[in-house]
C-alpha cells in the first residue's frame, strides 16, 4: 500500500481545532494514512488485535488503525477530492483521506473503538456509523445528537462494535450535498470468531452515482434521479476492476446503495444467496436462491455463492441505463428512421456530420469527439468485440489453480473446444413465425365474448 503520510503537514489544522476533543487528546492525534491511487489494494491484514479475514475493496483501500490501550484508533479526514472516475475523467469530489468514497474501515466484533474526523470541507459535516448499534450520542447526526463539526476541527467518536456484518459511513449533516459529492465509506466489523461466516474471498463495494455535466469536472448537487456516472465506488466500466476468485471459492460480495435508486444486481453463471444486510446476518433456513438481487436506497446486502463454474461474468447492475456512462438527456431514439437524406443535407452544412443510431444505438462504436473529460457512453473493448457497456458493471473472473491472495487479473477467459457460441454457416434450419391467430380460435373454439365497459362507472 502507498499510503502518503500528510499527517504532519496538517498538524497545525488538527490543533487549531482541537477544542473539539480536548488538548491531550489531540496532541496524540493518530495517523491520518490517504490514498490516491483508484487501484483495488490488497486486503489489509490485521498487525494487532483479533484476527480476521479481510474484505477487498474494489478500486478502494482499508483505513490501517493504531492500537492504544486495548482500543482501536481510526483517523478520517473529511475533505476535498479529485476522484478518476475512469481513465480520461477525473471529478472534483468531497471524501476521506484522499478519495471517494473513503476507505473501508475494519473492526472485529466486540472492538472498542475511537474514531476521530477532522473536518477539512469549506462547511461543517458528521459522521453517521450506518447500521451499527451505538450509544445514541455517538450517532453523528447533526443538530440531534451533536453540532456540526465545523471547518478546522476533529471530532471523536467512541463505541464498541457490538455486531459483525455489514455497514456504511456517510455525514448526516447536508447530506444531499455532501453525498451527491461523495462522501461516504464501507465499513465491516468481522465475527470475533473468524470461522463463522468465514469465505474464501469477500468484495466490498458502494453503489453511488453522480450527475457530472460532459466537459465539466464538478457533481452537480442538486440532482435527485438524473445523475449520469452510475458507479460502484466512483469508479465506471471498463475502469471498475473485475472480482478475480478461484474455482471452488466461497465468495461473498457486498455492496451498499448511497445514490438516490435502487440497483437489482445481477450475477452471470451462478447462483447466489442473500446471506446479510445491514441488520444482520440471515438465518440460513430465511434464505433462498438468485441470481438478482434489488438493493434499496440506503440498503446494504451481502451475497454468497461457490464459484464453481469457470468464465469472464458479468456482474451489473440490470437497469439498462447504469450500464451507461454519461449522454445528453435530449437524444431522440432514431431506431428505424431513415436519416440518409437528413445526413445529405445537414452535411451539406457540417462537412463530419454523422448519422447516429438508426440500426439500434450502435454508439460503442461510434468515435465521436468527446467533450473534454468525458468518457464514452459505453467502451469496453473485448476479446471479441467492443464490450456495449459503461457504468455499473464489471467481470467475475472465475479461474481455476490461482493461488490463495491472488487477485490479479488473469486475462481473458479460454473458452474450452465446444463451449463457444459461434456464427452458423451451414443449411439454416426454418424458423417457425408466431401464427397470425390466438390459439383459442386455431382448435375451432369460440373466441369469448368480452364485454367491454364503456365508461369508468363500472370500476
Ligand atoms: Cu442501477
Amino acid at each position: 500500500m502507498t499510503n502518503r503520510r500528510n499527517f504532519i503537514g496538517s498538524a497545525g489544522v488538527l490543533l487549531a481545532g482541537a477544542a473539539a476533543v480536548g488538548k491531550a487528546a489531540a496532541a496524540s492525534l493518530p495517523e491520518a494514512p490517504t490514498q490516491q491511487s483508484p487501484n483495488t489494494m490488497a486486503p489489509l491484514m490485521p498487525p494487532n488485535g483479533r484476527p480476521y479475514n479481510p474484505v477487498v475493496t474494489l478500486n478502494g483501500w482499508s483505513l490501517p488503525w493504531r492500537m492504544k490501550d486495548g482500543v482501536k484508533e481510526f483517523h478520517l479526514v473529511a475533505e476535498p477530492v479529485v476522484r478518476e472516475i475512469a481513465p480520461g475523467m477525473k471529478a472534483n469530489m468531497w471524501g476521506y483521506n484522499g478519495q471517494s468514497p473513503g476507505p473501508t474501515i475494519e473492526v472485529v466484533e466486540g472492538d472498542r473503538i475511537r474514531i476521530f474526523v477532522t473536518n477539512k470541507l469549506p462547511e461543517h459535516t458528521s459522521i453517521h456509523w450506518h447500521g451499527q448499534i451505538l450509544p445514541n450520542g455517538m450517532d453523528g447526526v447533526t443538530g440531534v445528537t451533536q453540532p456540526g463539526i465545523q471547518p478546522g476541527k476533529t471530532f471523536m467518536y467512541e463505541f464498541v462494535a457490538r455486531h459483525a456484518g455489514t455497514f456504511m459511513y456517510h455525514p448526516h449533516a447536508d447530506e444531499m450535498v455532501q453525498m451527491a459529492m461523495g462522501m461516504m465509506g464501507f465499513w465491516v466489523t468481522h465475527p470475533k470468531n473468524p470461522a463463522e461466516h468465514a469465505v474464501d474471498r469477500d468484495f466490498v463495494f458502494l453503489l453511488n452515482a453522480y450527475d457530472i455535466e460532459p466537459g465539466s469536472y464538478t457533481p452537480r448537487v442538486n440532482t435527485m434521479l438524473d445523475q449520469n456516472l452510475w458507479t460502484f465506488n466512483s469508479r465506471v466500466f471498463p475502469a471498475i476492476d473485475p472480482m478475480v476468485v478461484r474455482k471452488g471459492d466461497r465468495v461473498r460480495i457486498r455492496a451498499g446503495n448511497l445514490s438516490m435508486t435502487n440497483h437489482p444486481l445481477h450475477v452471470h453463471g451462478h447462483r447466489f444467496e442473500v446471506t446479510g444486510t445491514d441488520g444482520g446476518w440471515v438465518r440460513p433456513s430465511a434464505r433462498w436462491p438468485e441470481v438478482t438481487t434489488d438493493i434499496g436506497v440506503g440498503q446494504m446486502r451481502a451475497i454468497e455463492f461457490l464459484a464453481d463454474n469457470p468464465g469472464d461474468w458479468a456482474f451489473h447492475c440490470h437497469k439498462s441505463h447504469h450500464t451507461m456512462n454519461a449522454m445528453g438527456h435530449s437524444v431522440p431514439t432514431m431506431i428505424g428512421v431513415d436519416q440518409r437524406g437528413v445526413a445529405k443535407t445537414i452535411n451539406d452544412l457540417v462537412p463530419d456530420y454523422m448519422v447516429m443510431g438508426d440500426k439500434g444505438g450502435s454508439m460503442g462504436g461510434m468515435e465521436m469527439p468527446l467533450p473534454e473529460n468525458t468518457l464514452p457512453m459505453m467502451s469496453g473493448d473485448g476479446p471479441f468485440d467492443r464490450i456495449d457497456m459503461g457504468g455499473m458493471f464489471t467481470l467475475l473472473k472465475v479461474r481455476e489453480g490461482l493461488a490463495r491472495n491472488d487477485y490479479k487479473d488473469p486475462g481473458w477467459y479460454r473458452h474450452p473446444k465446444g463451449t463457444l457460441a459461434v456464427e452458423w454457416t451451414g443449411d439454416m434450419p426454418t424458423a417457425p413465425s408466431a401464427p397470425d391467430r390466438p390459439a383459442s380460435t386455431q382448435a375451432g373454439e369460440k373466441i369469448m365474448n368480452v364485454k367491454k365497459s364503456s365508461g369508468h362507472s363500472g370500476h
